[in-house]
Parts: C-alpha cells; structure tokens; sequence
C-alpha cells in the first residue's frame, strides 16, 4: 500500500509504534520553535531537565507576541530568552525580525523535515512540504534535548483543488471554505493534504495560509507537496539546496476526500466568534467597519502586502476605519520600502505597526465599543482582540483593504480590477536579526527578571481524587477562555500565580475564586474543550488552582497533552447524557484512581462517584502507556525524573 506525504515523513522519522491511525508513535523532531509567550516557560522546562546542549538540528527562539513593552516584564522575559538560548544552542530571532511561522518559512523550513513549535500555528511550515506540529512548551524542551515526540497516529484528509482561483478571490477563502465544510472539531486525530491540479497555480504564501488556517480545524498538521513552486521559492530565498521533491504515492490511502473547485469560489468571511462561521462576503455586504487589520501569521507575506499595497494605491482610508498593517517579517518589511508599497501605504493613511502578532493575540490595537473588525488572522474567539463586545471577521488581505477604503463590507469585484502581483524571483536575504548560540556556552550568564516565578508543584496522583464541579462550560470552548491572552495578561506568562487569577473568567468571573475557596476540584466541560492555542497555562493556571480533572464531551489534541503532561485527568463523558445530569458543586469522587487510571490503559473506563447526586458514571481515559505513567507520577517533568 502506498504512502502519503505525512505516512512517508513520519516512518523516516519513526522512533517507536506502529504508523496505524489512532496508535501511539513517537517521532524524531529535526527542527524547533518557539515564541516568546510561550517560551520563556519552554525553557525553564528545558533548563528543569538539566540538558546543556539542543540536540536538533536547527532550533530557533522567536520574540513576536510580547511586543509592547509598558513595563519591565516582557523585555526582562526576551532577555532571559536571549541569553538562554544563547547558551544552549538555539538561535534567537530578535524582535523586529518577524513572526515565527513568517521567518520560519521564509528562513528556516525544510521539506521533508519535522518541526516541532510551542505555537499551534506552526503547521505554517507544511506550505513547503515539512511535517510541522504545534504542542505545549515542555514537549518542545524535551525535543529540543532529542526526546522523541509522541502523537496519535492521524487518519488521512485529502484536499483535492481543481482549477484556478477566479479574480478577487483568495487562499483565505480556500482555508475558509474547508472550515466551512469540517468544522472547528472536523481535524482532530487527522492530517490535512492538499492535492490537485489547482497546486500549481498556489505560490508558498498561499499554500502558508492554508497550512497555518489548518490549526483552525484541530488537525494535527496540513502538508502540500513540495513541488516545482516549492523550489522556487526556496531558490528565491537562496535556498535551492534544501529542496527535495515530496509527493504522495500514487497509491496512497486516504480515509476522507475533499474536492474544492477553485473556480467556484467566491471571497468569503468567518463571522463571530469561531473561525467556522463561514458565509459569503456578499451576504455581509454593507455592514459599517470600524477598523481592519491586516498581518498576523496567516497573512502577512510580501506576496498579501504587495496586493494591500496596490488596493490602497491612490486612495485615503475611509474616515470612521482604523487600518491597521503588520508586515510579517523584516524581509517583508524592507522589500515593502524597497519597491515603494510602503510609501503607498503611508500615503493612504495606514497606521503600520513592527512585525508582530499584535493585534491579533490583542497585543494592542484594540478596537472600540461594539466596534466591527475586518482582520486578516485566523482567530476570531470571543475576547481575543482585547475588547469584549467586539464583533471579529476574518477575511482576506484584499478584502480588508477594500473595506478600509469603501468603510463597509464590499463585495471586492465591485470595487475593480483585482490587483494582479507576483513573487520575486530573489527575496532580499539578510538573517542579521538572528543571533547565533555563543560558542563558549560557558561565557554566557542567563539573565531572569523578577517576573519570573517558580511553576505550580506537581504531585503524584492520590488513591482517591476528590472535589467539586467548579463549573461547567459549553462546546468548543478556547483556550483564549481558559487563559486570556492580551496586552495586559501577556506579560505574565512566566507569572502562573498571577495568571491564575483570571483562569475560565472570560465563561464566569468567579471561577478562581471559587476554585481557591474548596481547594480545587473539576472543570466540566462539552465538546472540542481547549481548542486553539498551543498555550500550557491553560493547563498551569487550573493547576495552580488545584484542578484535578476535566471532563468533557470531547478534548482538542493539544490542549488534552497539556493537561496530561501537568497531571491533570482529561476524562470524557461515556455517556453524553452525564453532561446534562451533573451539576455544579456537585462533590465528584474518583476511587481506587491510581488503579483505574492503569486499567484504563487497557481501554477499562474509569469510573466517577457523583457524590451529591447520588449515583456513578463512566468516563474514558484513552492514554498509552506513558501517559498513564505521567498521570500517576504528576506529570511529564516528575515522570522524565522518575525514568532518568
Ligand atoms: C495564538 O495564536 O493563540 C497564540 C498566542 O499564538 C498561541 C500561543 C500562545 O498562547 O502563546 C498559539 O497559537 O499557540
Ligand atoms: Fe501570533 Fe496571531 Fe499567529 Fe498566534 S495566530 S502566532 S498570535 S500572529
């Protein structure tokens, strides 16, 4: 039986199990990331295991989200970064340099590699055919020190796109409508390929939209072939010699199909607040925009700025719009100057922020009361851009710089002819942003700020698991809920005390204060609980409040690691039903929970005493092995202590 392109990357890095979907692998991890917000705890993770040197090929540290800096404590964090990493072997991207997943494409990525980032966009890197996974800051220290990464094996989607993509429309609307056809929850357990003979007409910025949107849909990962167009890139970025040409067997089995007819498809916009409430531009056409931001991750290659630029060209933004631009990356930024679509930007009244995240993880610009904002990101939860009652679209680069000059909604093919751009044949290459690792680690002396406080204690897992239902949340519930992310959150990343005081508030501003008052207990939650982020603090903080469970309808991928590597039960309903019946404050008790967790590694439920209620339910555990024994220990750093 043929291979696909993922089957074929993962057996060439295949450390143990068998590549059957739904069964444990471990992986090798050639390449890593990590961002800021994310990293400095990654690497106090990394400095607990006690490694000196990385053992990866090529690891890189980014600084992109925590950009403001109001106070001390994000610069004390890119600091602590800077000389850490600088001592153990990764390189650091300093800030101004751009957005991880933009350089990293740009700069770093290799097809037919596997990267692992503390950031759940890091399937970015699947646009040129590497095999590039997001997951919690502690499984990227213990690949960083040459662990194996484990994951379940993921069934199969392929995408087949045929034909072109017709005028105004874009790779957003591409990613968007398979949103619209899977779902938020349609990828997890799964890898999403694109085939078809639409492919050769998609650059690498196009295709790095789709495989970065693809997080959006809890895919483990999305992968394009890397092809002629791949190579192209790769020689334009002076990089020919990491090419390899990377296809699926012509046999190859996939367990879902997709077929997309790029002709047929018109421009289209996620509505709020969940990036799969899809409908046509046109069916929102006229509604009054406040502001527009165009960046992030998704869309802030040269290739959507160029065209930004060339829609902006000669016009003023509208008067009751903020236009708000963050070119993804220096490269992009100073080929933006280079050719002049950034004075066309300035003239036109753009306010161009550094190469950032920003608005998009609410790191400023956020927008006002009740206030409508067309973003380019590819995240539109409740909360994110900073401000509660706003309303977030996600469109296209090209029709938010329409709607920055029309101030409404426009169907773009009303506004003229699109704008026609192509990629340069040699990007302007200058990696003096990145600092290599010292080569005397031991002349480098790891700076730490007072921000930075020691992590919640694990314990090992007690006979009998005990506590209260603290509340109960409903579907798809993100990990922006559990752990808010913004300007004034974001710089206590390495504060999970402090953090931990506005854990779940976004669903019910007592949480915390409930959870300290009976010394934890259990979250309950529905169905795809903890999607979006790669972040642990959405695991650290419910630790920090002595959270010993949650159980819900169904876990993202994740989220369900991170509550396992810190020792928290991800338990879910074996019946739905049970959702409805528990309530809160229910006294919930496990038994015998040590045993039960062992035996749920023969796919035994595990059993819960609703105390209060008065009657018992199942629950489903489905952990390997090692997980069990994470569980058991109190996580992953007590169990890597326990088998070392
Ligand atoms: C996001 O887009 O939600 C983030 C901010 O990039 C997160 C990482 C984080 O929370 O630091 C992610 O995507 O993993
Ligand atoms: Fe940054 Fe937004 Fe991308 Fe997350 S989704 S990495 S916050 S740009």
């Amino acid at each position: 039986m043929g291979l696909t392109i993922s089957q074929k990357i993962i057996k060439e890095h295949l450390l143990s199990g068998e590549m059957k979907a739904g069964e444990e692998v471990s992986i090798r991890i050639d390449q890593t990331l990590t961002q800021d917000s994310t990293g400095t705890m990654a690497y106090l993770q990394f400095e607990a295991l006690g490694i000196d040197q990385v053992k990866t090929k090529l690891s890189v540290a980014y600084i992109d989200h925590n950009m403001l800096q109001s106070g001390f404590e994000n610069a004390d964090d890119h600091k602590y970064i800077q000389t850490v990493t600088n001592k153990h072997g990764i390189r650091f991207s300093r800030p101004g340099n751009g957005v991880c997943h933009q350089v990293h494409i740009e700069r770093f990525g290799v097809p037919g590699q596997t990267l692992l980032g503390s950031d759940s966009h890091t399937p970015t890197c699947g646009g040129i055919g590497m095999l590039a996974i997001g997951a919690g800051g502690l499984d990227v220290a213990v690949a960083m020190g040459g662990g194996p990464y484990y994951i379940t094996m993921p069934k199969m989607v392929r995408v087949t796109l045929k034909n072109k993509l017709a005028p105004w429309t874009t790779a957003k609307d591409i990613i968007l409508e398979v949103l619209r056809i899977m779902s938020v929850k349609g990828g997890v357990g799964k890898i999403v390929e694109y085939a078809g003979d639409g492919l050769a007409s998609l650059t690498v910025p196009e295709r790095a939209t789709i495989t970065n949107m693809g997080a959006e849909l809890g895919a483990t990962t999305s992968v394009f072939p890397s092809d002629e167009v791949t190579k192209a890139f790769l020689k334009a970025q002076g990089r020919e010699e990491v090419w390899t040409e990377l296809k699926p067997d012509a046999d190859a089995v996939y367990d879902e199909e997709i077929e997309i007819d790029l002709s047929k498809l018109v421009p289209l916009v996620a509505k709020p607040h969940m990036p799969d409430q899809v409908v046509t531009v046109k069916e929102i056409e006229g509604l009054k925009v406040d502001q527009c931001c165009i960046g992030s991750c998704t869309n802030s290659s040269l290739f959507d700025m160029l065209k930004v630029a060339a829609i902006l060209k000669g016009h003023t933004v509208h008067p009751d719009v903020s236009l708000v631009i963050a070119p993804g990356s220096k490269q992009v930024f100073n080929m933006l100057a280079e050719t002049g679509a950034l004075a066309d930007m300035i003239e036109a009244g753009a306010r161009i922020i550094e190469c950032g995240c920003g608005p998009c993880i609410g790191m400023g610009q956020s927008p006002k009361t009740n206030a409508v904002s067309l973003r380019t990101n590819n995240r539109n939860f409740y909360g994110r851009s900073g401000t509660k009652s706003a309303s977030i679209y996600l469109v296209s680069p090209e029709v938010a710089a329409v709607a920055a000059i029309t101030g409404v909604v426009t169907n773009p093919a009303d506004f003229g002819e699109p704008p026609v751009v192509s990629m340069p044949d040699s990007f302007k290459v200058n990696d003096n942003m990145v600092i290599l690792p010292a080569a005397d680690p031991s002349d480098v002396e790891v700076v730490r700020g007072p921000n930075i406080k020691p992590f919640p204690a694990h314990h090992e897992l007690a006979d009998n698991v005990e506590g209260k239902t603290l509340i109960k949340v409903e579907d798809n519930i993100t990990t922006d809920h559990i752990m808010p992310s913004n300007a004034k959150l974001l710089p206590y990343r390495s504060n999970i005390p402090y953090l931990a005081d506005y854990c779940l508030t976004p669903c019910d501003e007592q949480f915390p204060a409930r959870a300290k008052e009976n010394n934890g207990g259990f979250i309950i939650g529905g169905a795809n609980y903890g999607q979006g982020s790669s972040r642990e603090h959405a695991a650290l903080a419910p630790l920090q409040l002595g959270i010993k469970g949650v159980i819900a309808i169904s876990f993202a991928r994740i989220h369900q690691a991170n509550l396992i590597n810190n020792g928290i039960l991800p338990l879910t309903f074996a019946d739905a039903s049970d959702y409805e019946k528990i309530g809160m404050l229910d006294d919930l008790v496990i038994e015998n929970a040590r045993e039960q967790v062992k035996a749920a590694v023969d796919g035994k439920p595990v059993t819960v005493k609703n105390a209060t209620q008065g009657y018992t339910f199942e629950t489903n555990l489905v952990i390997s092995d090692r997980q069990a024994g994470m569980l058991l220990a109190g996580g992953l750093l007590n169990y890597t202590r326990e088998n070392n």
